[in-house]
């Protein structure tokens, strides 16, 4: 009784204090809502920091320094069936994959490490500048989110930065753009510590739409565990979120604009 009571306050809370200083609040761009299709079992000691699909199965990379792994994952039950350990010192981020290279970013070091898609081996590493959080690719180039409103294109195979775009929803700048996915010739991005996917033009950076993704795991251990992971099956248009230490991994649909 005693702890409903709290925690639907919080809840109003929350909400109440979301309307007062989100940029989304007054906003034009529309928003959508979500239809959950299946549920999944997810590693909850996961800090889900990376998430892309691959011919049948999830590819996950995990954060917290000691923590941080990039692993292969069924599906169906959340089990890991392949995992390779980033050293102790770093924060595992984005990955995404190119030809047959898993490439992962981390958070303040500044390293991202390329491996070999089948057998995990490094097969080599490089620097960049700033922070390493999302990280996808439209088949050309590389796409990557650093916590400010610019999303960075690099070459996929020097890793050369390219051009930057800045993301903007109703002329205000967007940061905090986390865990990325490239959707149909848009980016996906959560923004971190919200329940929100931006989905932007990546031409202009302009973000056409919000996805709510309130109420889709109410029950959540502490601050940190956010929605953080979008992967796409672009061949069965299946689209898949998690979050970090969540039990459960959703497959969605996106419901009309409200
Ligand atoms: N980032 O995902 C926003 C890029 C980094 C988040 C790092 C959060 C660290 C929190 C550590 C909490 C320990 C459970
Ligand atoms: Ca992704």
């Amino acid at each position: 009784m005693h702890s409903t009571f709290f925690a639907q306050r919080r809840a109003l809370l929350t909400a109440l204090a979301a309307t007062a200083i989100t940029p989304w609040a007054s906003a034009a761009t529309p928003v959508q809502g979500y239809k959950v299709v299946h549920t999944y079992p997810h590693d909850p000691d996961a800090f889900t920091q990376g998430l892309f699909f691959h011919e049948g199965f999830l590819y996950e990379g995990t954060g917290l320094r000691g923590r941080s792994s990039i692993r292969k994952v069924e599906l169906e039950t959340g089990k890991v069936l392949q995992q390779v350990d980033l050293p102790g010192e770093v924060f595992g981020e984005g990955i995404t994959l190119w030809g047959d290279r898993i490439i992962g970013l981390t958070w303040q070091e500044g390293i991202a490490f390329v491996l070999d898609l089948k057998t995990f081996k490094l097969w080599r590493k490089f620097n960049y500048a700033g922070e390493g959080w999302g990280l996808t690719h439209n088949g050309k180039e590389l796409i990557m989110s650093d916590g400010t409103p610019e999303l960075r294109f690099l070459d996929p195979l020097s890793f050369k930065e390219l051009r930057r775009v800045k993301v903007t929803a109703d002329g205000r700048p967007i940061d905090e753009l986390n865990e990325l996915e490239w959707v149909d010739g848009e980016v996906y991005a959560n923004i971190w510590q919200t329940d929100r996917i931006a989905r932007i033009n990546p031409k202009t950076g302009n973000v056409t739409g919000w996805i709510d993704l309130t109420g889709l795991l109410p029950q959540r251990r502490s601050s940190d565990d956010v929605l953080n992971g979008i992967a796409y099956d672009a061949k069965t248009k299946r689209l898949f979120v998690t979050g970090k230490l969540w039990p459960k991994l959703f497959e969605i649909q996106l419901t009309k604009a409200r």
